[in-house]
């Protein structure tokens, strides 16, 4: 029983919540179910590919209704696992295509990205209508309502791992979706069947949205499709890290700016690059937003501290992927004195700041 309901010993009170239950009513002072803390978490890459080859091997990927449209192992939160959600606004899952599969062609409120782990090059995503040729380290945004269907027409196996914001399109009860066959193109031309037509080269979309670009596009700013290439990226990172320009609680930190706004990768879900140099280790720092990381390369620890999330020391390696929740204290270290290790990380950041809710604090 909770202290107030002891308390209640006053029969009238008891009969007052019993007629307010009637009429679908609750006292303030009366408790109530919490959700639970969300906690940090390490999966390690061997377990996830694993499970996800096996998944290749059973699960079929074919076409609407009669088999999985999509191939991906989900990312769940220990906290949560009913929910089967990797935090209470993003959901991360690592995604196989195999040679010579496709994934069929739909669009859907809920914006989505992908981080290619491996791929020989030879895959693509088709967004409205554009190839974007997937290499290991490029993210390529599939934003809110864009149509995309994904290609492995090479013959070794493509994984990436996908990010969505589908928990918080949920939760506000505006997740909705449609396939290709059941949709309405805007433009005819663009679709054949369950797919695509190819109508704009790779790389068009960093040629369209560059800093030389045509005056009035009539583009929503905050929904284009666009590719980051890894090889600029990494590029970045060195030449920073060469510099020295570091942040303390962070490392060398790259925000993947939207082309257009300069504002978050997508409305809902901030994109970053981080390169620790080696031996580094940060201060800590905890903030309203939850972030799930990725570690291109490298080995280190995230240590995350203190308070109801509990205390976890991460300990990472190359590909593991892994979760900080918000208002948790945490910081990094590179374990190895000779290498870097490089992060790829999301968040519902722009979430929080968009509303106002985003709070930082620094040690
Ligand atoms: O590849 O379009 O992990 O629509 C979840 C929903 C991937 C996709 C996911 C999707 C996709």
């Amino acid at each position: 029983m909770s202290e107030a309901e002891a308390k209640s010993e006053d029969p009238r009170v008891e009969a007052l919540h019993e007629r307010m239950a009637g009429y679908s009513l609750g006292g303030h002072w009366q408790e109530r179910q919490q959700a639970p803390a969300l906690v940090p978490h390490l999966w390690p890459w061997a377990a996830i590919y694993e499970c996800l080859m096996e998944s290749g091997e059973v699960i079929k990927l074919g076409h609407v209704g009669d088999a999985a449209n999509r191939r991906t192992v989900q990312l769940v939160n220990p906290a949560i696992t009913n929910l089967k959600s990797t935090t209470r606004t993003l959901q991360m899952s690592i995604q196989l295509v195999k040679p010579g599969e496709n994934a069929e062609c739909h669009r859907h409120s809920a914006a989505a990205l992908r981080f290619i782990v491996e791929s020989d090059g030879g895959s693509y995503t088709n967004v409205d209508g554009e190839q974007m040729l997937m290499e290991p380290g490029d993210l390529v945004l599939t934003p809110n309502w864009t149509w995309h269907d994904h290609h492995n027409p090479s013959d070794t196996n493509v994984v990436w791992l996908d990010v969505l914001d589908v928990h918080l399109a949920k939760y506000l009860d505006a997740m909705y979706g449609e396939t290709y066959d059941q949709g309405q193109a805007d433009n005819a031309n663009y679709f054949e069947g369950a797919s695509q037509t190819v109508v704009y080269p790779d790389g068009y979309c960093r040629l369209r949205f560059g800093v030389a670009r045509p005056p009035q596009d009539q583009v929503d700013p905050r929904f284009v499709p666009y590719t980051y290439k890894w090889r600029d990226t990494r590029a970045t990172l060195d030449a920073l890290a060469e510099a020295d320009v570091s942040d303390p609680h962070d490392g060398i930190l790259l925000d993947f700016k939207n082309p257009l706004t300069g504002g978050p990768t997508m409305p809902t879900i901030n994109c970053r690059a981080q390169l620790l140099s080696p031996g580094e280790e940060t201060r800590p720092h905890n903030h309203t937003s939850s972030t799930i990381y990725h570690v291109v390369e490298g080995e280190g620890v995230t240590a995350v501290g203190s308070g109801k999330n509990g205390s976890r020391d991460l300990a990472w390696a190359e590909k593991d992927c892994f979760f900080v929740p918000s208002k948790s204290w945490h910081s990094f270290k590179n374990t190895s004195k000779t290498d870097p290790a490089i992060l790829f990380s999301v968040s519902d950041k722009p979430v929080l700041e968009s509303l106002g809710l985003y709070r930082e604090e620094r040690a």
